[in-house]
């Protein structure tokens, strides 16, 4: 403990994003998730690219977005879309060229926005050229895996090295004839691990991130962190009482994930972003427990993202496990300063309005943009798109097809995937083919960008007026309190000296009553700023008496005392 303690003090030094007084750009972006093949198609093939990105990037500046971030567009066998990379330094074809994306930067920037690669370190493609060197021990490349002969039972037969399962399920040991040994690999098999006890490993991953910050990206997502290191030990793991050794969940991962020697790998990248600029961001996907989690803040990540939104809470949550989520996390980041964050969703996940139904899911999306720190949302999210049902023929995403016509629907990622519904022509302005590689939602008649904007009381009208918000110091640099009004209503405040902003929100399914009397200056008069669709009429009106104030059913509403109402005009 005493010396993590003494790291931070160092760290709090040396990395300028946290010491300086002045806030820096990161530190309340509004970041957006760009999903590459269901983005925009250019070239009618029906599948989105760079060149669709570029021809959209007006809207992300309309959406009052700082930064985004594209999911891997390296090349790929596409065996689990993208997150199996044959050439890090590359661009997939069907997404465009390198001139497509430096083309892509430059615009981004003459934008005044800023762009991050996902940065995917715990494996490659066994296409990749170094596992295809590997294989044939063609030195440096020997080691650049995770490689083992195997166990030798008393009969002489040659067996895994250990009993490690595959985050995909089976074995995470693969037999090859040609090296006559087992590579791991945490994922699918196509995906083998990178070994990062070797240090050519370690460099030749630096030297990935340094040639895309030559080409003057703004830092890194970086995928799968808890799994980038293991025990050299090669020990069996503790079993946890899951009888089905195929399942991930049949061993203790007390060998395979959350090593200290990642923390390391992960201090090494920031030393390498410094290289270029304090300016330069690194986000760190993983799904660890508090402290694991909490961990990166110390070893130089900006931060790790904050999922709790996704993976503690649904339909049926309560006010206070929205409180205490927030709660939990404000308390728990282990820096002074440190830039908090919040995920409303991903591709990895059903979509907001899915997982909440409409209005709760329009009261999250005020909640997210109006926390301190940063406001992640996934593409289409801010139009309130929904999942998509997909037929077994249509389906694509591996993990549905590994579960079979009889279990797809629950294991399937693509409903969330598929295209922006951009306006009510052909493919939903997606593409100019009629044919797309997920199929589009068939609500695009009604449920499009280009209908809401028409619209004053459309979820983007919405995500436009709160974003907005986002821009004055109340929301950059406000303090934060929170506060449960009954068992049904969660409010929050954000304060910086003399502006408040009040949000309410209402997790019952009918109306609630509330005395806001104990939140707001005894004197001062409350406007409504911004409401959710189903109290839109309230906007702009005076609370007349803040001990008695309505909110509807599954609704949130934004007060101010300041702050003039939005208006669109
Ligand atoms: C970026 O802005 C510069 C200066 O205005 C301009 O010359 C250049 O063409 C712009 N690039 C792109 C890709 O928009
Ligand atoms: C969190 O995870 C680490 C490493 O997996 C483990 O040692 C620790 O006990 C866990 N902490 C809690 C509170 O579960
Ligand atoms: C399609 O969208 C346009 C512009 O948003 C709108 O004017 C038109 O009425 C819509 N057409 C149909 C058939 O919904
Ligand atoms: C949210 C996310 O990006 N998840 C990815 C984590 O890493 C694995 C392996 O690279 C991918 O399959 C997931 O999609
Ligand atoms: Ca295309
Ligand atoms: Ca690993």
């Amino acid at each position: 403990m005493k010396s993590i303690i003494s790291l931070c003090a160092i760290l709090l030094l040396s990395n300028p994003g946290y010491s300086e007084s002045t806030p820096k750009w990161w530190q309340s972006m509004s970041l957006y998730q760009i999903y590459p093949r269901s983005f925009k198609d250019s070239d009618g093939n029906g599948i989105g690219d760079l060149k669709g990105v570029m021809s959209k990037l007006e809207h992300l500046v309309e959406s009052n977005v700082d930064a985004f971030w594209l999911s891997p567009i390296y090349p790929s066998p596409m065996v689990d879309f993208g997150y199996d990379i044959s050439d890090f330094v590359n661009i997939e074809e069907v997404f465009g060229t390198m001139k497509d994306f430096e083309t892509l930067v430059e615009a981004t920037h003459n934008a005044s926005m800023k762009i991050i690669m996902d940065f995917v370190p715990n494996h490659s493609s066994d296409q990749h050229e170094w596992f295809q060197k590997s294989l044939q021990k063609i030195e440096p490349y020997t080691n650049y895996y995770v490689w083992h002969e195997g166990k030798k039972l008393p009969d002489g037969t040659i067996t895994v090295p250990n009993n490690w399962v595959s985050v995909f399920g089976g074995p995470a040991w693969t037999w090859r004839e040609e090296r006559q040994a087992y590579y791991f690999h945490q994922f699918a098999k196509q995906q083998p691990d990178l070994n990062y006890e070797n240090e050519d490993v370690v460099n030749a991953m630096k030297n990935v991130m340094r040639f895309w910050l030559d080409k003057g990206v703004d830092g890194f997502r970086v995928d799968a962190v808890p799994h980038l290191c293991e025990d050299v030990r090669l020990l069996d793991e503790p079993l946890t009482g899951n009888p089905n050794p195929d399942d991930y969940g049949y061993t203790d991962k007390i060998y395979t994930k959350d090593i200290p020697h990642t923390y390391d790998i992960v201090k090494g990248w920031r030393e390498v972003l410094d290289e270029y600029s304090d300016e330069k961001i690194m986000m760190i996907e993983a799904y660890s427990n508090m402290t694991m989690t909490m961990r990166y803040y110390v070893y130089g990540a900006n931060f790790p993202f904050n999922f709790g939104f996704i993976t503690d809470t649904n339909q049926d949550s309560k006010a206070i496990d929205f409180k205490r989520l927030i709660d939990r996390w404000m308390v728990n980041m282990p820096i002074l300063k440190a830039t908090a964050n919040w995920v409303a969703g991903n591709h990895d996940k059903p979509r907001l309005v899915t997982r909440y139904g409409r209005y709760r899911a329009e009261a999250m999306t005020i909640i997210t943009l109006l926390l301190p720190g940063v406001a992640v949302t996934y593409n289409g999210d801010e139009i309130g798109m929904e999942d998509t049902r997909i037929s077994w023929e249509d389906t694509k995403d591996p993990q549905g097809c590994n579960a079979g016509k009889d279990g797809y629907e629950k294991a399937s990622r693509d409903p969330a995937r598929t295209p922006f519904q951009w306006d009510n022509t052909t493919s939903a302005g997606f593409s100019t083919s009629e044919t797309t590689w997920l199929p589009v939602n068939e609500n695009y008649l009604t449920l499009n960008l280009a209908t809401q904007k028409e619209q004053d009381n459309s979820y983007n009208a919405l995500y436009k007026a709160v974003s907005a918000l986002r821009k004055l110091p109340v929301i950059k640099r406000g303090t934060l309190t929170t506060t449960l009004l009954n068992d049904d209503v969660f409010a929050f405040t954000r304060k910086v000296d003399g502006d408040v902003v009040y949000v309410v929100a209402n997790f019952a399914n009918k109306e609630e009553t509330v005395d806001l009397s104990t939140l707001v200056y005894a004197s001062s008069q409350l406007n409504v700023y911004y409401a959710t669709t189903n109290a839109h009429h309230l906007i702009g009106n005076i609370v007349k008496d803040v001990h008695t104030v309505k909110i509807p059913a599954s609704g949130a509403i934004i007060y101010t005392s300041t702050i003039a109402p939005y208006n669109s005009k």
